[in-house]
Parts: C-alpha cells; sequence; structure tokens
C-alpha cells in the first residue's frame, strides 16, 4: 500500500514505467557499473486528488554541484519569463517601497535577472551549486538550498517577509510539500502574493505526454490538489492562468485566506477538471492505454526506419527523454547520438540506455534524414531555427501529442 504524500489516504497506482535512471543523471563510461536506478510508478490521491510518484528518489542524488539543466538554453524561456517578472513588478510590486521579492528553484537565474536588473531586492533559493553559481555570476543573489519551512525562518530573519515569492517548474519537484507551503505561509508578507506554475496534469493527459513523468517530477498538479493542499495553511488561490510552456503549464497565485477575493478564473478552471474527468479513475486507465499505444507506435515507427536504413538522432537530451528512451527501449541501434546544446550534458551518455550526447555543431554539420525532438516543449523556438535541415530534406519525429514525421 502507498500512502499519499499530502493526506496520507491510500493512493492507487495507474502506470508504471519499470525501472528508470536519474533523468538528469548523464553519466561517462566508467559510472555505467553503479548507475542509479529506482521504481516509476504513478499514482492518483481519491481523496485530496493529488497524482504522485510513488517513490522518490533522494534530492541529493538529482539536484547537486553537477545538476545538467541550465534553464537559460531556451531563449523563449527567457522571454517567458521576462514577461512573468514584468506582471509581478506591475501587479504587485508597484508602489511598495523596497520590495522584496524570492525565488524557489531560481537555477541561473533566468526569471530573477529581470529583478536584479532593476535593482529589485531579491534573493534565489537553489540547491544545485553550479547553476546558482551561474546566477551569481549574473548578478543574481542566490543561497544555495533546498528552500523548506526552516529556509523560511532564516529569510525571514535576515531579509524580511517577502511582497512576492516566486516559483516556476520547481514546487512538483518537492515532495515534502506541507513543510514547503508551511514556509510560504510564514515568509509571506500579510498582502503578499505567492505565484508558482508547473506543468498542468490536465495537459499532460490530454496530450499523452507521459514524458513530464520522471524522478524530479514528484507531483502532477491540478487545481483541485492545489486548493485542497494550501486551504490547510489558511493560504487561497485566488486567480489562475494557463501558460504555453512546457507543454501546457498553470500559473497558480496565492495569497493568505480572505486577503483578494478569487478571480472567476478559479471556479472556470474546477469546472473544467470536472471535464477533463481529473477526479475519476477511468481517465486515469485511459491514460495509461495512450501512453502504451504511443509507446509502441513510435518503437515501430523507429524500426521500420532503422531497415530503411535511414540515419536517426535526437535532439535535445532533456529530462523528458529519460522516460521515453528508457521505457520505449531505444537504443544506439535506434538513434545514432542526442544532440543537445548544454556543455555539460556533451561528451557524456544519456541515463539508462546510454546514448552519446553530443554537441549542437555535429547536428549542423551533417544532418541526419529524421530528428526526434525529445524538445517537443520548445518546438516553435527549434523549428523556426533549423529551417536549412527541413529544407535540405530532413524530417521531425515528433510523439505529442502523437506519434508523427512532420516536414
Ligand atoms: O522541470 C524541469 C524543466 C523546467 O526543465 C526540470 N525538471 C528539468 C528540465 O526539463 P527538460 O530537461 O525536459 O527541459 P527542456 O527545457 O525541455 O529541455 C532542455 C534541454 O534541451 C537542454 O539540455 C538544452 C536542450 N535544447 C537544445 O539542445 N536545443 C533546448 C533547446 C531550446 C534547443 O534549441
Ligand atoms: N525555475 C527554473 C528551474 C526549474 S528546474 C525553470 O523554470 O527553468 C528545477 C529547479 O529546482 C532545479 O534548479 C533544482 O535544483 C531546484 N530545486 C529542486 N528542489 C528544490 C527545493 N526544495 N527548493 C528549491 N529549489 C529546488
Amino acid at each position: 500500500m502507498y500512502q499519499c504524500q499530502i493526506c496520507a489516504y491510500e493512493v492507487e497506482p495507474f502506470i508504471s514505467f519499470g525501472r528508470m535512471p536519474i533523468a538528469n543523471g548523464f553519466l561517462t563510461p566508467a559510472q555505467f557499473e553503479h548507475e542509479y536506478f529506482f521504481d516509476l510508478i504513478v499514482g492518483y490521491c481519491p481523496k485530496c486528488k493529488m497524482v504522485q510518484l510513488l517513490e522518490f528518489v533522494d534530492r541529493e542524488k538529482m539536484f547537486h554541484e553537477q545538476y545538467a539543466f541550465f534553464s537559460s538554453t531556451s531563449s523563449f524561456m527567457a522571454r517567458h519569463f521576462g514577461m512573468f517578472a514584468e506582471r509581478v513588478m506591475q501587479d504587485f510590486l508597484a508602489g511598495v517601497c523596497d520590495p522584496f521579492v524570492v525565488e524557489i528553484g531560481s537555477n541561473d537565474g533566468i526569471l530573477l535577472e529581470n529583478f536584479a536588473r532593476r535593482n529589485i531586492r531579491h534573493l534565489g533559493v537553489e540547491p544545485s551549486a553550479n547553476v546558482a553559481e551561474a546566477a551569481l555570476i549574473k548578478g543574481v543573489t542566490s543561497i544555495c538550498a533546498f528552500f523548506d519551512e526552516n529556509i523560511a525562518r532564516q529569510i525571514v530573519s535576515k531579509n524580511g517577509h517577502a511582497d512576492a515569492i516566486i516559483a516556476a517548474n520547481v514546487m512538483c519537484h518537492i515532495p515534502y510539500l506541507h513543510s514547503v507551503a508551511k514556509g510560504i505561509k510564514l515568509l509571506l508578507k500579510p498582502d503578499g502574493i505567492f505565484i508558482f506554475e508547473d506543468p498542468y496534469l490536465g495537459d499532460i493527459l490530454e496530450k499523452t505526454a507521459y514524458d513530464q513523468i520522471y524522478d524530479e517530477h514528484a507531483f502532477y498538479f491540478s487545481l483541485q490538489s492545489i486548493q485542497h493542499l494550501f486551504s490547510q495553511y489558511e493560504l487561497e488561490v485566488i486567480h489562475t492562468e494557463p501558460q504555453n510552456v512546457h507543454g501546457g503549464s498553470m500559473r497558480y497565485y496565492i495569497s493568505h485566506k480572505g486577503i483578494h477575493a478569487p478571480s472567476s478564473s478559479v471556479m472556470t478552471q474546477i469546472d473544467k477538471e470536472r471535464m477533463l474527468g481529473l477526479h475519476q479513475r477511468e481517465t486515469y486507465e485511459l491514460f495509461r492505454k495512450s501512453v502504451e499505444k504511443s509507446r509502441d507506435q513510435l518503437k515501430q515507427l523507429l524500426l521500420n526506419l532503422k531497415n530503411e536504413n535511414r540515419r536517426v538522432v535526437g535532439y535535445a537530451a532533456t529530462s523528458k527523454s529519460a522516460t521515453v528512451t528508457n521505457y520505449c527501449s531505444i537504443t544506439t541501434d535506434l538513434l545514432e547520438y542526442i544532440s543537445d546544446t548544454t556543455p555539460i550534458k556533451q561528451g557524456k551518455y544519456s541515463p539508462g540506455v546510454h546514448i552519446p550526447v553530443r554537441p549542437y555543431e555535429e547536428f549542423k554539420t551533417d544532418y541526419p534524414d529524421y530528428a526526434l525532438l525529445f524538445g517537443w516543449n520548445h518546438a516553435a523556438e527549434i523549428m523556426a531555427k533549423e529551417k536549412t535541415f527541413i529544407g535540405r530534406g530532413g524530417k521531425w519525429i515528433v510523439y505529442v501529442p502523437k506519434v508523427q514525421i512532420i516536414g
């Protein structure tokens, strides 16, 4: 029996991907022998509606001084976070004397640099030392720590309370969310705002985006599950806004209870979730079937291309690609290498299936016949810059929302 991480009720497992490696655990051949694996199983809590992993990997195994994901590798995301920062400044900081902004999971400073540039008091809380260092170099004040209740208390005593706490693609990474919620409760000013965004459960299910499921993503949030969690701490969701990043995300605005009247977006979203069947067991069963179908189709497509002697390479060694390659058993006989722009990943091998990760320059100088788009969430940005690849007869293989060839 698995207990819900949020409400301790019995969680119902609905999909298992088998033994999986650390998604950002790119390695050298010397490290293959001792590679770490865990059971990637997802379940649904019928009581508090939280969709969650059933086995959590120790945080120190994932977030450390060799963390492989640097947020600033996407110029589209840099623009997105620039607009996010503008919104916070205009809607919540205008007129506030000497405002103070805290970001949880600030990575290389992609969001906070917008505040730093305007000399707004800010602090990033980021446990992966190498990316936190990259932020510091940009002039973004950061501490290397995992955010929780104790860190929140330390920030209050050193810097005071926060006018805004922001977080992107990190809340869903933290299994101990009760401690995080307590930290937010005590760090936020009485009229302060907590805004966070994460991949949205409704989009993951609708688009069969099963590759969003990997070790770092402990939770798959819906508005219902978020309301349930924060209401225990007298914190209230006052507004929600869908975002078109990472394949479909949701931004949640949270304040102390009773401070702001919730906007109509909250009721509208709850109704939508009912229509999507997020509270029904069958929805998750259907998702599992779609995932299995998608896996079989992708595998078959790659086998057909191999039989036709086509050259296929992976495009972007995303965390998500760890789930796809391992779950679909995509090995080097189907995929020559994965092209990626991140120096720390280049020259290493992908987790589990050990496909070589090569610099993007190799892709550009010797185009393959097909590129399997692991960075499908950045399709607009990537396809715009890869017009020559298509012009020379190259084709994309995508698998979200369905397996297809584009080009
Ligand atoms: O939640 C998370 C999100 C925000 O970022 C983290 N757990 C880890 C990470 O997930 P991801 O690795 O799936 O993120 P992305 O942004 O989909 O992929 C980033 C990777 O793609 C980097 O290795 C760089 C690569 N990339 C590339 O090679 N060429 C990206 C772009 C845009 C490109 O043009
Ligand atoms: N916010 C960035 C980074 C997302 S990746 C973006 O949207 O691009 C997730 C980040 O959260 C990593 O940098 C990781 O080191 C950090 N992280 C993981 N657990 C954390 C915790 N408990 N507190 C703060 N940051 C955490």
